[in-house]
């Protein structure tokens, strides 16, 4: 595992949440995936359950603090997310979410990219930590979040190897 892995995905638990990780190899360069996921004004850019996005407060750097609202049909309706990380030489971008009506208290999850020891791809790690909400197991979050995470990634792939062909 690269030191920057350890470094970024490793992560304090409270008593009540939990974390998780998610890895996809992506067959397009980190130089054209970064652009996609760096822009934290533009979720919508590749998260296909973000309907629309606002920034409330920054110019895009850390401190940043933007509004989500969610595609219908899941169990919440917007977030408040702040910008925690966002390293553009190391490829490593963050956000928490603050404030919303949802259930996933705060949320806070880290994306690396990483240049595929294997040639001309890019190897996305994304992990998070989140309360476990009331009345919910360990287990049942982990699926929750792990599922949006996937798809999310999925997309990110798809978007960035459209791209490269
Ligand atoms: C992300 C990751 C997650 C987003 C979750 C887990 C969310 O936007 C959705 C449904 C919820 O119930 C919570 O990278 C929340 O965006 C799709 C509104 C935060």
């Amino acid at each position: 595992v690269p030191d920057s892995v350890a470094r970024y995905h490793t992560h304090a638990l409270g008593p009540n949440q939990c974390s998780s990780a998610a890895v996809q190899h992506i067959s397009a360069p980190v130089s054209t995936v970064w652009p996609v996921v760096r822009r934290f004004d533009k979720p919508q850019g590749y998260k296909h359950f973000v309907k629309s996005c606002h920034v409330i407060d920054g110019d895009g750097n850390v401190g940043t603090l933007r509004e989500i609202h969610v595609i219908s049909g899941l169990p919440a309706a917007n977030s408040t997310e702040r910008l925690e990380i966002l390293d553009d030489e190391r490829h490593v971008i963050s956000f928490s979410v603050v404030g919303g009506d949802h259930r996933l208290a705060n949320y806070r999850s880290v994306t690396t990219l990483h240049a595929s020891p294997a040639g001309n791809g890019t190897v996305v790690v994304e992990s998070y930590v989140v309360d476990i909400p009331p009345g919910n197991t360990v287990e049942d979050t982990c699926v929750f979040v792990d599922t949006i995470v996937r798809c999310n990634l999925q997309s990110l792939a798809q978007i960035a190897e459209k791209r490269t062909r």
